[in-house]
């Protein structure tokens, strides 16, 4: 029997940026959802380490948030010395006897450089027992013609690497690696047991299908990229990450597996252990209908509902401020837009300046127009023609709602003209993120 744990995606540094509010946690040295996830990772290690027997710790990619393809930043201090002190714990309880296997994905890696964090941030003399693939080990794999793997002859077991690389970015890459993959086919006249090891998916391109299939019958395929746990097919899993980091990956499990590989009939025991509901705070997304016959007054009677929850005399717990999404539905007119984005930045900002009152970190939202669906064919293009139909119209009417409400001088017509100007900015900036 041989046991692996295999765990993937930690994107220790990882902070929630978007509608955030700017309270600094932990000593003022990491924001709170940042911490979480260094408080679990290390939980996470502590346990492991403690599993009787483990044979492999196996890490599928993204051991850091940054730097990525967006963010040449190195990771924060905080997340490099967490990272450290998984691998003392890691290797401390388990008496550097369990090799620890790490590769290389899209995220902690910095580009068009030889070293990563595992080395700029580690001595890696420390750690015997660490194994790391980066893409500069898979593109000298493919300039040698050479597979990429890693063998433990005492245990009889075989890893075939695959650290993250586009192979689809350029087509001499491509063909490179199509001929390349053909030598991570295991050898099977004898009796190891041969496991792949991936960063990538299907979805974007960046799993090679014959890893993505059971082509060349691995008894089992590693893979990190997607953070959400599950089982892709009988022998292919994503472990997932250890906390949901946006508010898609609300709706996915998050955790690690604990492998059990038959030596000889090659059958497999997977226990899933789920560490998302380890979470300490509500992160969630609130649909909100809006009904063309709510006044902006109902509208913000039905947000203020929502809130209640997070509303105490306790005031703001960075380990328990709740991450909230508000999803708007139903018929939008331009005005309601308007209006739903006036009330939710009037409602956010008295929750962030209230501490005394809100346990809330974030507040984000989104507006989906019914009608959209209705007109399936719709692309951005036409919804700025849309939008720039009567635009003036129906700001002005906004607008005047706004200032009667307000009870406020101003002249309307003047802050219409504005206000189209503005608008007029915004499209265009749209047009030019659309380029990207
Ligand atoms: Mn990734």
């Amino acid at each position: 029997m041989i046991k692996i744990v295999h765990i993937s995606d930690s994107h220790l540094g990882y902070r929630t940026r978007r509608g955030t509010t700017n309270k600094w946690a932990i000593q003022n040295y990491s924001k709170p959802y940042e911490q979480e996830i260094y408080d679990l990772f290390l939980e996470v290690m502590e346990d492991i380490s403690k599993i009787k027997d483990l044979d492999f710790l196996i890490h599928c990619g993204d051991m850091f948030h940054n730097p990525s393809l967006y963010s040449s930043y190195p990771p924060p201090e905080p997340a490099r010395r967490t990272f450290k002190e998984g691998l003392d714990i890691f290797f401390k309880n388990t008496k550097n006897q369990t090799p620890f296997i790490y590769i290389e994905g899209n995220h902690g890696v910095f580009r068009g450089y030889e070293y990563t964090p595992f080395e700029s941030h580690i001595q890696k003399d420390e750690y015997p027992n660490l194994y790391y693939f980066k893409e500069r080990d898979l593109t000298n794999a493919i300039n040698n013609n050479q597979p990429l793997k890693l063998e433990f002859p005492s245990k009889e077991v075989r890893f075939y690497l695959f650290p993250f690389f586009e192979f689809k970015s350029f087509e001499i890459y491509e063909v490179a690696y199509d001929k390349w993959v053909g030598l991570q086919r295991p050898n099977k006249s004898d009796d190891f047991i041969n496991i792949a090891v991936a960063h990538g998916s299907i979805a974007d391109g960046t799993l090679h299908r014959k890893v993505n299939s059971d082509d060349f019958s691995y008894d089992y395929v590693a893979l990190g990229h997607e953070h959400g746990l599950k089982k892709v097919s009988k022998n292919h899993y994503y472990s997932g990450s250890l906390l949901p980091m946006n508010f898609k990956e609300v709706l996915e499990k998050q955790g690690y597996l604990n492998v059990e590989i038959d030596k000889k009939a090659k059958i497999l025991n997977i226990e899933e252990i789920s560490t998302n509901k380890l979470l300490k705070r509500t992160f969630e997304i609130i649909k909100i209908e809006a009904s063309p016959q709510h006044t902006s007054a109902d509208l913000e009677a039905l947000i203020r509902n929502e809130l209640k929850p997070f509303i105490s005399d306790e005031g703001f717990d960075p380990k328990t401020a709740a991450r909230l999404k508000f999803n708007f539905y139903g018929e939008i007119t331009f005005k309601k837009n308007w209006q739903i984005n006036d009330l939710m930045t009037k409602i956010r900002s008295e929750s962030f300046s209230q501490s005394d009152k809100f346990n809330i970190l974030q507040i984000i939202w989104k507006i989906f127009d019914e009608s959209e669906d209705a007109e399936n064919d719709i692309s951005t293009g036409l919804i700025q023609d849309y939008i720039l139909e009567h635009p003036d119209e129906e700001f002005k009417s906004f607008v005047k709602e706004k200032l009667t409400e307000d009870k406020s001088q101003f002249d309307v017509d003047k802050l219409t003209q504005f206000g189209m100007k503005a608008l007029k900015n915004a499209l265009k900036f749209m047009e030019r993120e659309k380029e990207v």
